[in-house]
């Protein structure tokens, strides 16, 4: 549930991004912290790591003002490993949007659909609706051998209406455009349940130009 509060004119959408064991959800988050200034950023939180593999989460906090709103969002990746089903469901809960991130090579094809079955799984015990619920697909590691053409996943996923953008995490590109298209999914959503352009003032391009300008802000790549 968005946590939408008037009095202090603060918005707080928490965004989980989740998949199967090494496809680049850190690395997402990663490359987002890299790329936005300090006075848009809050530390990203690793918690506890073995082997570069997630044992239960990173967050990383994105916060801007907008008209006379303050927009936080809460970024989380879930643990890909298999076994780490039940923290998963944990840091899934309370989510309104979803960024799965999928490796596009052919021979990660099934941990893809374990992980997604896993996500709707997840999601209805978690009492949410996974239709209803933002979702962007991105299909990471194009630069890899043997990856599925992306023609091909367009097609697979065309009936379902929800976004296919394709990505190199590790060099940044497709980050950006997963999170927007994911903040448009998200802005539809919220339009609907809560009237939010009218009662807050915000359009959509507002939420995904307010982020944007501050990934333009700076270079990918700058140390500062
Ligand atoms: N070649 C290539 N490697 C990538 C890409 N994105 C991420 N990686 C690498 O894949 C490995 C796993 O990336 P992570 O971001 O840690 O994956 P994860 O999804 O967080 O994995 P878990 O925490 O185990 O769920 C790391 O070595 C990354 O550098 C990419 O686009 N291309
Ligand atoms: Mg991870």
């Amino acid at each position: 549930m968005p946590q939408l509060n008037l009095e202090q004119r603060e918005i707080t959408l928490k965004i989980v991004y989740y998949g199967p064991a090494l496809s680049g959800k850190t690395t997402n988050l990663q490359q987002i912290h890299a790329q936005l200034p300090h006075h848009t950023r809050g530390e990203m939180v690793s918690l506890d790591t073995q082997n570069d593999r997630t044992l239960y989460f990173d967050f990383l906090p994105v916060e801007f003002g907008e008209g006379d709103f303050r927009i936080k969002l809460k970024l989380f990746t879930v643990p890909g490993q298999v076994v780490h089903r039940a923290t998963r469901k944990v840091v899934l809960a309370g989510a309104d949007a979803v960024a799965f991130i999928a490796d596009s090579q052919r021979r990660a094809a099934a941990g893809n659909a374990f992980s997604y079955r896993d996500l709707e799984s997840n999601l209805r015990a978690n009492g949410v609706d996974f239709d209803r619920l933002p979702k962007v697909l991105q299909f990471n590691k194009r630069d890899l051998d043997d990856v599925k053409p992306l023609a091909d996943i367009r097609e697979s996923w065309a009936a379902t209406g929800i976004p296919t953008i394709p990505a190199i995490a590790i060099t940044g590109e497709g980050v950006q455009q997963t999170l927007t298209e994911l903040l448009s999914a998200l802005y539809r959503n919220l339009e609907q349940l809560h009237d939010f352009g009218r009662n807050f003032g915000i359009t959509r391009e507002d939420l995904i130009l307010g982020v944007m300008r501050h990934f333009d802000s700076k270079p990918p790549n700058s140390s500062v």
